[in-house]
C-alpha cells in the first residue's frame, strides 16, 4: 500500500490542466493503486491525479457506502459527452480543501466515455452522488475546483483562509 500526499490550496498544481495518458501501462496501473489507497486512507470517495502533484488524466472513485463492498472505478482520459439540462444541488467538499463544505448546483446526469484499467473504452451514463462526483473529479483535471461555482465573495474568503494558513506553515519552519 502507497499512500501519497494530498495536495491542498493554495498549490499551484491544482490548477493546471493535466496531460492524456497514452499509454495504459504498469506505471499507470501503479499510479491508480497509490490513488485508491490515498483515497480510502483519507477517506474520499474520489481523488484526482493532480491532487497528488501527478499531472496526468486519471481519476478514481468509491461511492460505495459504509459496509457495503468495495466498488472502486478508474477513469483513464475521461471525457464528459452529455450533460443533462436537469441540475441538482448539493453538499460538496475537496481534500485539497479540508473542513470546508459549501452546496454547488450542478448538471445531474452525465455521460462520460473513458478508459479503463485494461485499456477498453468505456461508456457510461450516472446520475445522483456518481454524476456529482465525476463532474468534481473530471473538473481537477482542468484545474478547476468546486469553489469556483461559488460567488466570488465566498470562494475569496475560502482563497484567503488557505493563504493565510501557508504563509503561518512556512513562518514556523
Ligand atoms: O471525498 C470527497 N467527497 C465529495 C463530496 C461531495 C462532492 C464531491 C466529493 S469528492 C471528495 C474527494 C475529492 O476531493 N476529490 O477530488
Ligand atoms: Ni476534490
Amino acid at each position: 500500500m502507497a499512500k501519497r500526499e494530498i495536495l491542498v490550496l493554495p498549490d499551484a498544481r491544482l490548477r493546471a490542466i493535466a496531460e492524456p495518458i497514452e499509454k495504459v501501462d504498469a506505471e499507470v496501473k501503479k499510479l491508480a493503486k497509490d490513488m485508491l489507497d490515498t483515497m480510502y486512507d483519507a477517506p474520499g470517495i474520489g481523488l484526482a491525479g493532480p491532487q497528488i502533484g501527478e499531472m496526468k488524466r486519471i481519476v478514481v472513485m468509491d461511492l460505495a457506502k459504509e459496509g457495503e463492498k468495495p466498488d472502486p472505478i478508474v477513469m483513464i482520459n475521461p471525457e464528459i459527452l452529455k450533460y443533462s439540462e436537469e441540475t441538482i444541488t448539493s453538499e460538496e467538499g475537496c481534500l485539497s480543501i479540508p473542513e470546508i463544505y459549501y452546496d454547488v448546483e450542478r448538471p445531474a446526469e452525465v455521460t462520460v466515455k473513458y478508459t479503463d484499467l485494461d485499456g477498453n473504452e468505456v461508456e457510461r451514463e450516472a446520475k445522483d452522488r456518481l454524476a456529482i462526483c465525476i463532474q468534481h473529479e473530471l473538473d481537477h483535471l482542468d484545474g478547476v475546483l468546486y469553489i469556483d461555482y461559488l460567488s466570488r465573495l465566498k470562494r475569496d474568503r475560502v482563497l484567503k483562509k488557505f493563504q493565510k494558513a501557508e504563509k503561518l506553515a512556512k513562518k514556523a519552519s
